[in-house]
C-alpha cells in the first residue's frame, strides 16, 4: 500500500486495472513463448520438455500474481485516509442498500491479496506434480491442468478486479486536496456563476456552461494570499431538496462541504433567468450552514449586472434580514457582497474580504495552528527549498507568521 504527500489526492496513482480475460491471455501468452530452456549437454528430451513446462507453469503464475499484487500495492492504506476521501468512497462505489463504498474496496483487495496467494499455492502443487516418471504427454496435460485452475481462480475474481476498476476509473481523477490548507467551498444552486467565480478567483479551470449542471465533479483551484495558499473548490449546483431524494452529483457536493470547508461561499442568482427564487436558495443557505457549522459563511450575491437598483434595493434588504435573523459565522463587514463574477474589480472586493476573513478567523482554528510549521519538517524542505517555493515568504511581507 502506497503513501502520498499531503495535498495529493490519495488515489492518484493507481494504473488502469486489467480484467480477468486480458491478465490469463496476458500471462498464458507470455508463459507459451518462453523458449525450451537451456539444460546441461547430454540431458535427456524428457527432462528438456519437463522444465520447458515447469518453466511455463512458473512464469503463468508470476505475470499473474505480479500483476495482481502491483494493484493492489498502487491503492492507499485505506485507514489513513482523510474522511473527505473516505466519504467519496463511501458514495462512488457504495452499494447503498447493502454497504458503504470503503466496505466493498477493502473487501475487494483483501480479495485480491487472497488470490494471489492461491496461485502461489498452486503453483507451488503443480510444481511437485512434475515428476521425474511421467511422459511427455503426462506432463503437458500437468501444465494444462495448472492454467485451467489458474484460469478457474481469476474467474472468481473477476467481481473483485471489476470493482477496483470501477475505483481506479472514478477516484484517481479526484482533486487533490490538503488538510494543512485553508479551504474555500463554493456552493448553490445549479447556474448562479459558482464555477464562473472559482475560475476568476484561482488557477482552476472548471467547466463553465450556461446551463444547469455544468460541473459534476469536484474542481479545485489555488490562490497564494501572502504566505498561505487557499484551497478553493468548486462544487456541483445543489438543489433544495431533502437529502435522500438528491443523486450521485450533489452528494459528492455535500461530500466536500462536510469535511473540508473552513469558509463555505454560498452564491445567489438573483435573475430572473436563475432556476430558483432568491428566497429558496436563501432556504438553502440554512440548510448549508447548518451542514457544517464550524465553517465561516460568506454571501455572494451574483449577477449583479442582470439586475436593475429597485431590485438591488429589495435584495440588499432581504438579505440583510436574512443575516440577522440567523446566528451564522458571518463577518459583519466583509461577509456579503452583491457581485458580478464577471467584473474584475468586484473579483477583487471578494478576494480582499476572504483574505481577511481566512487570516483573522479560520487560521485561528486549532487545526491550523499546529500544523503550519510540522509540514515543513514532514516534507524535508531545506531552508532555500522553502524560500524558492514561496512556502511562507512574500517580498512584501515580514517573514513570520503574522
Ligand atoms: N450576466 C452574468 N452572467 C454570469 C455571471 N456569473 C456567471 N454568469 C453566467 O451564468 C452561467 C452559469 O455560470 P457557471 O459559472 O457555469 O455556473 P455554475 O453555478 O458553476 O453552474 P453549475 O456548475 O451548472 O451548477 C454562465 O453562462 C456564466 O457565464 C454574472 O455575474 N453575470
Ligand atoms: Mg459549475
Amino acid at each position: 500500500m502506497s503513501h502520498k504527500n499531503a495535498g495529493e489526492n490519495p488515489f492518484s496513482g493507481i494504473p488502469r486495472v486489467e480484467g480477468a480475460q486480458e491478465l490469463l491471455d496476458l500471462a498464458f501468452s507470455k508463459a507459451m513463448r518462453i523458449a525450451p530452456p537451456q539444460i546441461r549437454r547430454g540431458a535427456d528430451s524428457l527432462t528438456k520438455h519437463r522444465e520447458h513446462e515447469r518453466n511455463r507453469i512458473n512464469t503463468a503464475a508470476n505475470v499473474l500474481s505480479d500483476r495482481l499484487h502491483r494493484t493492489v500495492s498502487k491503492f492507499p492504506t485505506l485507514n489513513t485516509i482523510h474522511p473527505f476521501y473516505i466519504d467519496l468512497v463511501n458514495i462512488l462505489l457504495g452499494d447503498r442498500k447493502h454497504a458503504n463504498g470503503m466496505d466493498v474496496l477493502k473487501k475487494a483487495l483483501g480479495a485480491i491479496q487472497g488470490t494471489v496467494e492461491m496461485i502461489r499455492r498452486l503453483e507451488s502443487e503443480f510444481n511437485s506434480q512434475l515428476d521425474g516418471t511421467y511422459t511427455k504427454t503426462q506432463n503437458t496435460e500437468i501444465r494444462t491442468a495448472a492454467f485451467g485452475r489458474y484460469s478457474s481462480i481469476i474467474y472468481q475474481t473477476e467481481p473483485h478486479l471489476e470493482i477496483l476498476q470501477k475505483a481506479q476509473q472514478l477516484l484517481s481523477g479526484l482533486p487533490g486536496f490538503n488538510p494543512f490548507q485553508p479551504s474555500v467551498v463554493v456552493a448553490g444552486v445549479p447556474n448562479v456563476g459558482k464555477s464562473s467565480f472559482v475560475r476568476s478567483a484561482t488557477s482552476g479551470k472548471p467547466n463553465i456552461g450556461s446551463y444547469p449542471f455544468t460541473t459534476k465533479q469536484l474542481v479545485f483551484g489555488h490562490r497564494k494570499f501572502g504566505f498561505i495558499t487557499v484551497q478553493f473548490c468548486d462544487t456541483p449546483g445543489v438543489l433544495d431538496r431533502s437529502l435522500k431524494e438528491r443523486n450521485e452529483i450533489e452528494l459528492l457536493a455535500i461530500a466536500a462541504l462536510k469535511h473540508i470547508s473552513d469558509l463555505l461561499i454560498v452564491i445567489i442568482d438573483p435573475s430572473v433567468s436563475a432556476t430558483y427564487p432568491v428566497a429558496q436558495q436563501l432556504k438553502l443557505t440554512e440548510e448549508f450552514a447548518d451542514f457544517y457549522p464550524q465553517a465561516q459563511l460568506m454571501l455572494l450575491v451574483n449577477k449583479a449586472d442582470l439586475i436593475d437598483e429597485n431590485q438591488r434595493n429589495q435584495l440588499e434588504q432581504q438579505v440583510k434580514e436574512f443575516v440577522e435573523t440567523h446566528d451564522f459565522n458571518i463577518d459583519a463587514t466583509h461577509g456579503v457582497h452583491f457581485i458580478s463574477s464577471l467584473r474584475e474589480d468586484d473579483i477583487k472586493k471578494v478576494l480582499n474580504s476572504i483574505e481577511i476573513i481566512i487570516k483573522d478567523k479560520v487560521l485561528q482554528l486549532p487545526k491550523f495552528r499546529v500544523l503550519t510549521v510540522p509540514e515543513i519538517a514532514e516534507d524535508q524542505l531545506t531552508l532555500e527549498e522553502v524560500i524558492e517555493e514561496d512556502v511562507f515568504f512574500d517580498e512584501d511581507r515580514p517573514v513570520y507568521l503574522q
